[in-house]
């Protein structure tokens, strides 16, 4: 322990420090055969010496100001704490009872007062002297110690820092995490407070925001090689490509060292205010391969004018530990048992300004400048407590403490309510609640032309600013530390895509995910859509499934091809039915038109027009007007077509059965005149042979009866059909995804198939009729046309079923006018072509035909 206070004319305080200069514990045997000894410490600390050395310097400076504490003069004892809370337990005791044996609640001799204690470095030290502190609500200024959980007053009454608190410092790389919108990171913590509490706050904030962990590990505090490969294997394991690590560079050194062994590149380290700066870490040889790049945060930095000065002033001969420090430095020994040993001695003369090493390196006060503030606000405690007037003091009845003998909570009021401002920086502090503002500098590791690492300032953090500005980052001057030089991406999947949408994979973090393609007729249009909506009605998915677009309207049109087709054969039928009528007008008196009723053809003709013209209202658009004309002139069309065939085949039909009753009589007649020839005697009556007017048993009227009732009833259902429900246009958005259908909606399916039925009725009747009469001999053979013409009837509407039924959108359509002309051609063909034939080709047919074969008469 170093004291170093003198019995001056001056009344002294003293002051009490703590650094962790070595960093860990000797070995010690556990063997209980001696009396146990406070262990001893190894691993001097250059960086901690250096806040130690600080903290004499302050002092110095205040002793030597007449403006603070003009009449008092500071003394202090420092404690070295080792890295190790029993160190820092044992220090605070000896601190408190004055004993270097420490006896607790005891303090003899009537030394000094003590003031405060400024330290103990890391949290898990402070934390356990501020309990021990706090019982005798003794103020203790820490410099280093960030934890969060040192923020409660309720169980740390008397801690003090002048270092922010790591809340801060979490939610500040959380936000640097979700600024570059890494989302898949990983973190390395240290096993102490520090590191806990630190990544714990981090995790949170950032779990918040959607950013997932890839792996935590944690750092033991006990030299582990094997756990160092551990954590190595789970960085180059990880696809994240960003790590966070929270801990203090001595705990940190280890896994450098084996991510140098393995060469660990093309990460971007995440540093934590305990590492950013340390050049234990950063001046390892190659580190700027695998470390370059580390972006961190760091508390404010300052010049103190005459640090240097002082730091090079230190010679082996103050105390113990500018004794090791030298013989560190030199490699050399000021003990003569070592000198014995072989050693080199040290003679003192050395010189430090020739060596560069951490101790003299004043480039990153950082947690110096904080040890330089925290002794400074002890001292400007003080000299408020010894400024104050008898009288108006802040006690109990206005009265004032004393400096010689105060109690400590009277320290702990100034220190309290304290506002100060820095020497040399200017820097106005105060404490609220015992701690300080946040603020950070964010630092980058970028490599200078020889290699070494730089800490270049990229931005900073403020926890004061309002919320967005915050985090302050210049993006352009970060040098990063991969192949291409830019922001590394760290995701575990890719973002989704407009037209996809994120599927979750079973038991991993939600940011792991596949990206699902929308189905047809579903968009999503934003990245990472969480699912996807379907499109209303008249819309459907474009190809890439990121809007919606209307349908395509869907119509069989005149002006394409297959419409303009379909009309050029409807027109050439309707023109032929035309023709033949004309050719049937201009040979109206000869036996073959009149053998049939001349007008039934003409009213076929006209039916077969109106089917022919019919079939080109179904083309375009669909209307209203369209939609009923369309199915009402078929219905009535193929009706009057039928019925006037009807008519007519009901007359062959009827002939044909007198024919054959001639004939039958003929042949009895025949048989009877045989047989009277033969046996004369017997007197034969011959039946009576039918006469012409006989086997004409219908009159022209009743057909034309027959065509006009059977027409008529179909045109009176089909207006009333028209008058209650008539067929009118609907879009049709079910049948085809991407189309939307114009066709005509029957309006009542009852009667539109009714209807239709009708007409098959009347085609099966017909059929009957004609078929019947088939085998009508003489008759220009007009039953054999009609039969065979109704069989291209059924024949097309039969083939038309399933062809329509296979066929969708406007090619039903086509299918239909198809069927309509195909039947309608069948018809018209079969029934007048061999007319026409003979009309204009064998003329010399066309004469009156016998029905009846001539009975051969005897007589004759
Ligand atoms: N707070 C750490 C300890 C620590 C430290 C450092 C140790 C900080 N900065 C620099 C060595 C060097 C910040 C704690 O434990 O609270």
């Amino acid at each position: 322990n170093l004291r170093g206070y003198k019995e001056v004319e001056k009344k002294t305080v003293v002051i009490g420090g703590m650094f962790p200069v070595h960093q860990r514990l000797t070995d010690t045997d556990s063997n209980t055969t001696i009396a146990p000894e406070s262990s001893d410490c190894e691993g001097f600390n250059f960086r901690t010496f250096r806040w130690a050395q600080t903290m004499l310097f302050a002092l110095n400076e205040i002793n030597s100001r007449d403006d603070i504490l003009p009449f008092t003069e500071l003394g202090y004892v420092i404690y070295d704490s080792c890295f190790t809370i029993s160190k820092a337990v044992e220090g605070t005791l000896t601190f408190l009872t004055g004993q270097d044996e420490a006896v607790p609640n005891y303090r003899c001799g009537d030394g000094p007062p003590l003031s405060a204690l400024v330290g103990a470095g890391g949290s898990d030290l402070s934390i356990a002297t501020a309990r021990i502190l706090g019982l005798y609500y003794f103020p203790q200024m820490s410099y280093a110690s960030s934890c969060s959980v040192l923020e409660s007053r309720f169980q740390y009454p008397t801690f003090l820092r002048t270092i922010p608190s790591d809340e801060h410092q979490s939610v500040a790389m959380a936000k640097l995490v979700l600024h570059f919108g890494w989302t898949w990171v990983g973190t390395i913590a240290a096993e102490d407070d520090y590191g806990k509490y630190g990544i714990k706050r981090f995790k949170e904030v950032v779990e918040e925001a959607g950013v997932c962990i890839s792996f935590s590990e944690t750092l033991p505090k006990i030299n582990n090689p094997e756990a160092m490969k551990r954590i190595v294997q789970s960085v180059l394991d990880s696809t994240a490509k960003i790590i966070v690590v929270f801990s203090s560079d001595v705990d940190l050194s280890p896994l450098v060292g084996e991510l140098l062994r393995n060469n660990v590149t093309n990460r971007t380290w995440i540093a934590s205010e305990a590492w950013v700066t340390s050049a234990a870490i950063s001046h390892h040889p190659d580190i700027l391969p695998v470390l370059g790049g580390t972006i961190g945060f760091a508390v404010k930095r300052a010049d103190i004018p005459g640090l240097k000065e002082h730091l090079l002033s230190v010679t082996p001969y103050n105390d113990t530990l500018t004794e090791e420090f030298w013989g560190i430095v030199f490699n050399c020994t000021m003990n003569y048992k070592q000198v014995l040993r072989g050693m080199r001695r040290c003679t003192g003369e050395e010189i430090l300004e020739k060596l560069s090493n951490t101790f003299t390196d004043v480039s990153q006060l950082r947690i110096t400048y904080n040890v330089y503030k925290a002794v400074y606000a002890v001292a400007h405690a003080l000299h408020n407590l010894e400024d104050c007037k008898p009288g108006s003091g802040p006690f109990e009845n206005n009265t004032c403490a004393d400096i010689t003998k105060f109690e400590p909570w009277q320290l702990m009021y100034y220190l309290k309510n304290l506002r100060y401002t820095v020497p040399h920086t200017g820097e106005e502090i105060y404490f609220n609640n015992g701690d300080v503002d946040g603020f950070y500098e964010i630092l980058n590791w970028q490599g200078d032309l020889e290699g070494r690492i730089t800490y270049t300032h990229i931005g900073y953090y403020n926890s004061t600013a309002p919320t967005e500005e915050r985090l302050i980052i210049h993006n352009g001057s970060i040098i990063w530390n991969n192949d291409i030089l830019e922001t590394p991406r760290s995701v575990c999947s890719e973002r989704c895509q407009p037209g996809t949408r994120m599927g979750i994979r079973q038991g991993e973090p939600v940011c792991c995910f596949d990206c699902i393609p929308c189905a047809d007729g579903e968009i999503s249009n934003t990245t990472d859509a969480r699912g996807c909506i379907q499109c209303d009605g008249d819309y459907w998915s474009n190809a890439n499934h990121d809007t919606c677009v209307p349908k395509t309207i869907e119509f069989l049109d005149f002006t394409e091809p297959l419409g303009i087709t379909l009309i050029a054969i409807a027109a050439f039928g309707a023109l032929a039915a035309i023709v033949v009528a004309i050719i049937l007008l201009m040979h109206l008196n000869t036996p073959l038109v009149n053998a049939n009723d001349p007008l039934l053809s003409f009213s076929l003709l006209l039916g077969l027009v109106i089917t022919f013209l019919c079939s080109i209202v179904f083309l375009g658009e669909p209307q209203m007007w369209s939609c009923m004309t369309s199915q009402v002139a078929l219905a009535v069309g193929f009706a009057l077509v039928l019925s006037s065939l009807m008519g007519k085949s009901a007359l062959l039909m009827l002939r044909a059965r007198a024919v054959k009753a001639v004939k039958v009589a003929m042949k009895a007649a025949k048989a009877a005149a045989a047989a009277s020839e033969q046996s004369p005697d017997t007197a034969v009556i011959a039946p009576a042979i039918p006469q012409k007017n006989d086997i004409d048993p219908i009159h022209p009227r009743h057909q034309r009866a027959i065509m006009i009732v059977c027409t008529l009833i179909q045109a009176v259902g089909c207006t009333v059909w028209l008058i209650l429900m008539p067929p009118h246009p609907v879009k049709n958005t079910a049948a085809q995804n991407i189309k939307i259908i114009l066709e005509c909606d029957p309006g009542n399916i009852i009667f539109i198939c009714s209807i239709f039925a009708y007409d098959i009725l009347l085609a099966l009747l017909t059929f009957t009729f004609a078929f019947v009469a088939r085998k009508l001999e003489d008759h220009f053979n007009e039953g054999k046309s009609v039969t065979f013409g109704m069989l291209v009837f059924f024949i097309v509407w039969i083939s038309f079923v399933p062809a329509y039924l296979s066929t969708r959108g406007k090619f039903m359509v086509a299918v239909q006018i198809f069927a309509i002309l195909a039947s309608s051609f069948g018809l018209l063909a079969c029934v007048f072509i061999p007319k026409c034939y003979v009309l204009l080709i064998k003329p010399e047919r066309n004469k009156e035909e016998l029905l009846i074969p001539r009975a051969k008469s005897r007589d004759t």
